[in-house]
């Protein structure tokens, strides 16, 4: 059987890093991985692979990596949690070259298929301004008003994939991902997301004998959170099937941040006090995800609760922090 040449971009990224991971299980695959990032940065990375070090806002890259591909997983965007995307709104908006110039390279080389992650920065601000609000649906996202920067990227570049679709009939698949987390990610440096920003910061606490830690906001925001795992499941599923439509890939496990923190103090064996610094990013009020509609048409929905997942993630980091080994297994069987 001819393999089938995959192109997964962003894959020295977390979520690309575990995508690549998951597809190597399937010999009939043959993978070419690309990232911004110099490959000793990588997240994951495979010999077995072709592996290349580029900036894919640039044209030309687009054109000489899509070349003789099937298939297109585009992961690649510049973001990171709630810190980063408040304060590099430029930068997020400059991701929209990586969309566009694949999409246009991708066209020119007959790829069959082109995947987009989209985000739940993508949905209307307004209707995230309570907490615990009822789970966003796909059609949340109009009429138009996202997260300024970051969230205008994603919508605009999900209609780019419906357009090139329509107009050219490139088929494209695009999902909105909601605070995907999980082992092999980032945990400090600024980019970081709340599920592993609390988990080193409890760690931090615990090995240092300290009894306190910042927490961005009042902590009673909400939000749901994804695990890595069932994240590639849901893109899979979502890439496999015959639906254009935009899906969320995403939780219906609404928490605030107080109670996130309560399971990491229950996951570490450590009780902290917590410092609310109101003047961080501190994003929406209230977000979660309504699977409704992917549970009806790819018949998906997560497997990890919460605790499962944040109990894999809290042992990563700290393996990472004490020792710095990684652990191979981050499933729960
Ligand atoms: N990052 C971080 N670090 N957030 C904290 C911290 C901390 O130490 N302490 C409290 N928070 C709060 C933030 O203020 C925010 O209200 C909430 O946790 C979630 O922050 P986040 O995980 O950084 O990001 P968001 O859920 O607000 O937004 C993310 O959404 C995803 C899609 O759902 C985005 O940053 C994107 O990474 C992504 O598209």
């Amino acid at each position: 059987m001819a393999k089938k040449n995959i192109l997964i971009c962003g894959a020295g990224g977390f979520i690309g890093g575990h995508l690549v991971n998951h597809l190597l299980k399937d010999k009939s695959n043959n993978l070419i991985c690309a990232d911004i990032k110099p490959k000793e940065y990588w997240f994951q990375i495979y010999e077995e692979n072709k592996n290349f070090s580029l900036d894919l806002k640039e044209y030309e890259n687009c054109l000489e990596v899509t070349k003789n591909i099937d298939y297109v997983l585009n992961m690649a965007c510049n973001m990171g949690g709630m810190g980063f995307i408040e304060n590099n709104k430029a930068e997020c908006m400059l991701s929209v070259l990586i969309n566009t110039n694949l999409l246009r390279a991708g066209l020119k080389n007959k790829i069959k298929k082109y995947f987009y992650s989209s985000s739940a920065c993508a949905y209307n601000a307004s209707k995230q301004n309570e907490t615990f609000i009822k789970g966003l649906k796909e059609s949340d996202a109009y009429p138009a008003m996202p997260e300024d920067g970051y969230g205008w990227e994603k919508l605009f570049s999900e209609r780019m994939c419906r357009h090139f679709q329509e107009d050219f009939n490139l088929e494209t698949r695009v999902v909105r991902y909601h605070n995907i987390y999980g082992p092999l990610g980032t945990y400090n440096g600024g980019r970081e997301k709340a599920p592993a920003a609390l988990c080193r910061k409890i760690i931090d606490a615990k090995i240092n004998k300290k009894k306190e830690i910042d927490v961005w906001g009042d902590g009673e925001q909400t939000r749901s959170f994804l695990y890595i795992e069932d994240c590639i499941r849901g893109t899979m599923n979502v890439f496999n099937s015959n639906h254009s439509d935009v899906f969320n890939v995403g939780s219906e496990e609404q928490v605030s941040i107080n109670q996130m923190i309560g399971i990491i103090e229950e996951i570490a064996g450590y009780k902290v006090n917590k410092n609310y610094q109101l003047d961080k990013p501190k994003g929406v009020r209230g977000r979660s995800s309504d699977n409704t509609f992917i549970k009806s048409k790819i018949n998906w929905e997560p497997n990890y609760s919460l605790r499962e997942g944040l109990k894999l993630t809290y042992d990563w980091i700290h393996s990472e922090m004490t020792n710095g080994t990684n652990i191979s297994k981050f499933t729960k069987s």
